[in-house]
């Protein structure tokens, strides 16, 4: 069976947020006919949150350091960010015009650890409910698309191949920060080079 990943588009990530990524916007119309398409094919969908609490320390504020360079936090490698998706704000919202999606995964809720991938934390200490949704429905092959490409996209998509899922990574439905202006082939690149499909979203609706 098939299902839809949908990753992390909510307003702090789209213009006018906190940690706008460029032209994400674009992405919603794109988004919202593959959502349709897998309703209309009864087809599990499934959206990721990115919900972090006020004191989360991938925040710059709350860590001391300067947005966009990368520390440590917990002996991990950290980029330190504008505070983003803080619970229950409007930026943690989901963009206005993204069609309903009826299940959540939220992550990055440990204030001690962020959480990229939508199946476990960046130090794979705790995983969340994706996995075990994805196999009570007995999903084999993903269709992942959303935000960031080169975060928190690029991590779900690292851990779905690792779970030995089949992956297809919808590139015209996703947007990277670009901390570095590369960042959005490398990391499209490195998907690819570890199993993944890198298709359009006219190869699937
Ligand atoms: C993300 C940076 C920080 C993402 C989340 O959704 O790609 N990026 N938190
Ligand atoms: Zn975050």
């Amino acid at each position: 069976m098939k299902a839809l990943i949908v990753v992390d588009i909510q307003n702090d990530f789209c213009d006018g947020g906190s940690l706008a990524v460029k032209n994400a916007s674009e992405i919603i119309p794109i988004t919202n006919k593959i959502i349709q398409f897998f309703n209309k094919n009864n087809l599990l969908i499934v959206g990721t949150k990115d919900w972090h609490p006020d004191n989360h320390k991938s925040f710059a504020i709350n860590s001391g350091g300067e947005i966009g360079e990368v520390g440590l936090l917990n002996h991990l490698p950290q980029v330190w960010w504008p505070k983003h998706c803080v619970q229950n704000s409007f930026g943690a919202e989901f963009h206005p015009e993204l069609l309903e999606i009826k299940n959540i995964i939220y992550k990055g809720t440990d204030p001690e650890i962020d959480s990229y991938s939508g199946f476990f934390d960046n130090g794979k200490l705790k995983k969340t409910e994706l996995f075990d949704i994805l196999t009570k429905h007995n999903i084999t092959e993903l269709f992942i698309l959303g935000l960031a490409t080169d975060y928190c996209v690029k991590h779900t998509v690292l851990d779905a191949l690792d779970l030995k899922f089949k992956v297809n990574v919808i590139s015209d439905a996703c947007k990277a920060v670009n901390l570095s202006p590369d960042d959005s082939t490398l990391a499209l690149n490195e998907m690819k080079q570890k199993g993944a499909y890198i298709i359009q979203s006219e190869d699937l609706i």
